[in-house]
């Protein structure tokens, strides 16, 4: 048996049974052994960015890896954004980035550094040195990338560790298991919460599900404890019949509103609050002066374990979660701005659906809309590395063919990674794509003025215009062989998405706004 043909049973043994595809002349063998090891599903993508993207969205959902295929270092650096987003986001992916063969010793052509471009994703990077390596190597970085913590694990694979004989596949190791937290640190969180002095619980990372939701909504109930949740969640379980949780703000300014007066943080696989850049005159830390921070759990924990635990001992009685009842808007009538667009989206979103928001500015007001829609999940932009949403929604909808994915994506966002349309077509997908089009890198507009960078002259304002030619994402996506519509009415809104939805297969609507900035 070749290395590739190990390395992919030894992939599909271990669980990763779905790989997202961009291969070049140093992945032949691993493209050719996917014939001969059906229960691999490979998925082929026309940017590297939509293969992280979709591995991401795709993990996110399954709950546990794909595995990418990835073209030396300029196939890894161009996936390297939503790699980003994923790490971010903690999600588990393996990625296998073909290399030249161990003896090829030139530096010509595609010769390049791919170790240098993987340890920017801080995770686990390992390459096998022959074809008998190969299945141990595989294996390994399955552990890694499962964890816990989850993580991106990249194995680098030279070409002829792939095409030599003499391989075997490697057991999968046992799965990990996150780590119940101690007694007494529950103890300690569990004293500040009683002492009555103003506190705020933040969940993240792995938390947010609906089970740490709903413990953690039991604490905030029983002790008056704020709670909160990070700003990007990577799977937020929201919507009727769970707990509703406040995310923190985008904006500084904002979060400092939101912990105003708070004395004592709980953070639970979540970051310390800090602002998502610097600004002259502006804190970064955005925590009170004087808060103190308690780290209940990391993402290597049972945090919604800690959770439940932190419920009990503060006395909180099973089933006192506040619950989010069903409370959906009336199909909106009339034109359509931001504000009827998000109603007519809650109003019909359907239950069980997926939602990746991608959709920026525009998308405030569908964001506020949902918080009593049916019951969903909710992925978001983990990293801001914008490009994520479409190969989200994609990896998604294979994650989970039986669930609608509505895809929410900005204009300029949707623009970076735009051929993710091609593989929900090829794949057929059921994903509903709404674009938000205000033709303008809107937050840009509000962030100029934020930095205190000046007076936007004419030149300075063409960078964030999106006019000329204005983009025609119906004419795009039909290019790529997805249908879709352009409504300009509430109502004409509400009938195509309600159609979108029924109809299996993606579908594409864009809805044209006024930029707000
Ligand atoms: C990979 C990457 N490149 C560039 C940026 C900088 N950036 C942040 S938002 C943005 C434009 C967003 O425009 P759009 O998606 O249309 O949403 P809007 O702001 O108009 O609501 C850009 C270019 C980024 N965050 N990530």
């Amino acid at each position: 048996m070749n290395g590739a043909r190990a390395l992919i049973r030894t992939l599909v043994d271990g669980g990763v049974d779905t790989c997202f595809t961009n291969p070049g002349t140093s992945e032949m063998h691993f493209v050719a052994a996917l014939d001969d090891v059906p229960e691999m599903r490979g998925i082929l993508c026309l940017f590297e960015g939509v293969v992280a993207g979709a591995a991401d969205g795709y993990a996110r959902m399954a709950d546990k890896p794909a595995a990418t295929l990835l073209h030396l270092a300029p196939g890894l650096g161009n996936a390297l954004a939503n790699l980003h987003n994923a790490r971010r986001a903690g999600t588990p992916m393996v990625n296998i980035v073909g290399d030249h063969a161990t003896d090829y010793g030139q530096d010509i052509f595609l010769n390049s550094d791919i170790e240098t471009v993987a340890r920017n994703l801080a995770g686990w990077v390992g390459a096998p040195k022959t074809s008998a390596d190969v299945g141990r190597v595989a294996a390994e970085a399955i552990a890694a990338a499962v964890g816990p913590p989850s993580q991106i694990a990249t194995l680098i694979l030279p070409a002829d560790t792939s095409w030599s004989d003499g391989a075997t596949p490697a057991a999968p190791s046992s799965a990990g298991q996150p780590a119940a937290v101690a007694g007494d640190r529950i103890d300690e969180v569990a004293a500040v919460l009683r002492s009555g002095e103003p506190t705020a619980v933040i969940i993240g990372g792995t938390t947010t599900r609906e089970a740490g939701v709903r413990a953690l909504s039991r604490i905030g109930a029983h002790t008056g404890a704020k709670v909160l949740c990070e700003c990007f969640p990577t799977r937020l379980e929201r919507g009727a019949g769970r707990p509703s949780i406040e995310r923190l703000g985008y904006l500084g300014e904002f979060v400092q509103m939101q912990l105003d007066g708070i004395r004592h943080v709980v953070l639970v696989d979540a970051d310390s609050p800090a602002s998502f850049f610097a600004y002259p005159d502006k804190a970064t830390d955005l925590l009170p002066a004087g808060c103190e921070v308690h780290v209940l759990a990391g993402p290597a924990d049972d945090g919604i374990g800690a959770l439940e635990a932190l419920a009990d001992a503060v006395g909180a009685p099973a089933g006192s979660e506040v619950i989010q009842e069903l409370d959906r808007p009336d199909r909106p009538t009339g034109p359509l701005d931001p504000e009827s667009l998000g109603a007519a989206i809650a109003a019909l979103l359907p239950e069980g659906a997926i939602i990746t928001d991608e959709s920026a500015t525009a998308g405030l007001w569908t964001s506020l809309a949902t918080a009593g829609a049916a019951p969903h999940d909710l992925l978001t932009l983990t990293g801001g590395a914008i490009g994520y949403g479409l190969p989200a929604a994609t990896g998604a909808a294979v994650a989970c063919p039986d669930r609608p994915v509505v895809s929410l994506e900005a204009d300029g966002s949707g623009m970076y990674t735009i051929q993710a349309l091609w593989t929900q077509a090829r794949e057929d997908l059921n994903v509903t794509t709404v674009v938000y089009n205000n033709y303008a890198y809107d937050i840009l507009n509000l962030e100029l003025g934020r930095t205190g960078a000046g007076e936007p002259g004419p030149k300075a304002k063409a960078m964030f215009d999106l006019h000329g030619p204005d983009l025609d994402f119906v004419k795009i996506a039909a290019g790529m062989g997805v249908p879709g519509s352009r409504p300009t009415t509430a109502e004409e809104f509400g009938d195509a998405f309600e159609m979108a939805l029924a109809e299996p297969g993606p579908y594409l609507i864009e809805v044209a706004l006024e930029s707000r900035f």
